[in-house]
């Protein structure tokens, strides 16, 4: 299981975590998704590493900016 830390800008309540999670959930191979308007923190944990700018172009994608932490 590999997980990847990014800082998000731009959310603002349980919507906004949805939006960010349904985009998230589209890439292959993701298997758990932790998403915190509050924090800004998304965690995202998968089987096989993924790449940084799939999970940024998904969140922005959602509308919002992604950044590795
Ligand atoms: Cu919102």
């Amino acid at each position: 299981m590999t997980t990847n830390e990014f800082q998000v800008t731009g959310m603002s309540c349980g919507h906004c975590e949805a939006s960010v999670r349904t985009e998230v959930a589209k890439i292959a191979g993701v298997e758990h998704i932790d998403v915190s308007a509050q924090t800004g923190r998304l965690v995202v944990s998968s089987s096989a590493p993924l790449l940084d700018a799939d999970i940024v172009a998904a969140v922005d994608e959602a509308g919002y900016e992604a950044v590795r932490i």
